[in-house]
């Protein structure tokens, strides 16, 4: 059971694949919309679809939508419409698999959002399995909201004059400030449907069977003795994009033969990924900022966004900077040229850019990004976080000169390496998230 936005079923469904991988005689349904289904799963044709298994099959559900629908521009619209349509419409998709298989469900592994799936699988009395995709520090806070509320103070003007203090009577956390914490916790409004899930799954996680998580023990010892007290069993079997190598295929954009081109490690590689696209004023700073710091540059925009970019910036860059609507990241972080990633500091773009060992400088923007980014600069000095969370000129050409010409650049490219020698061991034979991951697939299959 998917939640469909952001970048969510993906690594779901890659963690489905390795179930199903070592577990042939399992039928593994996959339950989505239609949209997000078509974004995960390779079309037929593609090359992408070897990696398809006979025991994998997606199905699309009900987004929500009503006929004629006319969306009116609200934040989170499509996720509200989504989430008054279950667990009808995640249910209506469970009979469909049930007819086509002619196998009963056995075990439900869903988004750690969908907390409603426990009382589902009470109802089938079968193993509730949720799965966070993020951090242990991100599902931490979602234990501790009411007390984070309690503490704090619940106020109309949100955190105001507050936002420096320190989280420092949570386990693990003392490092991350209330203005790190995602939104709906003490700011923004805390009974919008989005922000009643987040609450409700932190109440309902301790009775999942286990909670499986995209990080792994030694990425963050402090918090998992904390996170593992509050639940049945705490799997982290992250992070699960360092055990596939990236997917290889054509280089439609060009952006690898052009970062072929470029001296080792001087490439600044600005990248926000699917979801997020920073607004015009800030857009325009970033632009200038490339400009100014005088680095070659590969810059992941989409074609209307590069529209709004300041008049002459691509002519007057186009000896040194390559925009294209689309990389493939993995592949980019990887390649010796790229020095430094500008993202969001999205969990997923994280990992991957550990994974390279290539420092971040990051521009959190909503969820657990801000918690991401904090991570990033405090706890693991593998990146900065953008000074004043927002891009300034002199912000950005700080950041840049810091990783690209300071000792502290070269420092955190060692602590990035470090860190990839323990995700790597985490994931390689008797690794922690090896383990756990063995634990998983027996409470899958046992059942
Ligand atoms: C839209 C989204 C997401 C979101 C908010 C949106 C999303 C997501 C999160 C998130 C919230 C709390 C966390 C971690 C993540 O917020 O995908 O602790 O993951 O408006 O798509």
């Amino acid at each position: 059971m998917a939640f469909p936005f952001g970048t969510h079923a993906s690594p779901l469904l890659n963690i489905t694949r390795r179930l199903a991988a070592v577990a042939p005689e399992a039928t593994f349904s996959f339950f989505s919309t239609a949209e997000s289904n078509r974004s995960v799963f390779p079309s037929s044709g593609d090359a992408l679809a070897l990696l398809l298994l006979h025991n994998v099959k997606a199905y699309d559900i009900s987004d929500g939508i009503p006929d004629g629908y006319h969306f009116t521009g609200r934040p989170q619209e499509s996720i509200e419409l989504f989430l008054e349509a279950t667990p009808g419409n995640f249910k209506e998709g469970f009979e469909r698999a049930v007819a086509e298989t002619g196998k009963n469900i056995t075990c439900m592994l869903s988004d750690a959002f969908l907390w409603f799936a426990a009382d589902m699988a009470d109802e089938l009395g079968v193993p509730w399995v949720p799965f966070w995709a993020s951090t242990l520090s991100s599902l931490s806070t979602h234990f501790y909201t009411d007390l984070i509320r309690h503490r704090i103070g619940v106020s109309p003007n949100g955190i105001a004059d507050r936002e420096d203090e320190l989280l420092d009577f949570i386990p693990g956390m003392s490092k991350c400030h209330l203005r790190d914490l995602q939104e709906g916790i003490l700011i923004g409004n805390l009974e919008s449907p989005f922000n009643r899930m987040l609450h409700q799954m932190g109440q309902m996680l301790p009775r999942a069977a286990a909670v499986f998580i995209n990080s792994f023990e030694e990425m963050e010892p402090a918090i998992m003795a904390d996170v593992k007290s509050k639940l049945k069993k705490c799997l982290t079997v992250g992070p699960l994009t360092i055990l596939a190598p990236p997917p290889t295929g054509p280089d439609e954009t060009g952006c690898l033969a052009w970062l072929d081109r470029q001296k080792p490690r001087s490439v600044v590689y600005v990248g926000f990924g699917s979801v997020i696209t920073p607004r015009p004023p800030e857009l325009t700073v970033l632009a200038e900022g490339l400009e100014a710091s005088g680095a070659p540059f590969l810059w992941s925009i989409k074609d209307n966004v590069k529209a709004q970019l300041p008049i002459g910036f691509v002519e007057r860059t186009q000896e040194r900077g390559k925009l294209v609507s689309w990389t493939p990241q993995r592949r980019v972080l990887d390649h010796p040229a790229v020095a430094v990633f500008i993202s969001h500091g999205g969990w997923n773009s994280v990992v991957e850019s550990l994974s390279s060992r290539v420092p971040l400088i990051c521009r959190p923007f909503f969820g657990d990004q801000r918690l991401s980014a904090r991570l990033v600069s405090g706890e693991w000095g593998i990146g900065v976080t953008i000074r004043g969370g927002v891009f300034t000129r002199e912000g950005l050409m700080d950041a840049l000169d810091l990783i690209l010409k300071k000792e502290e650049g070269k420092k955190m490219r060692e602590k990035g390496g470090t860190l990839r020698e323990l995700a790597r061991k985490a994931v390689g034979p008797e690794g922690s998230s090896a383990l756990y991951f063995n634990d998983l697939l027996e409470i899958v299959c046992k059942t």
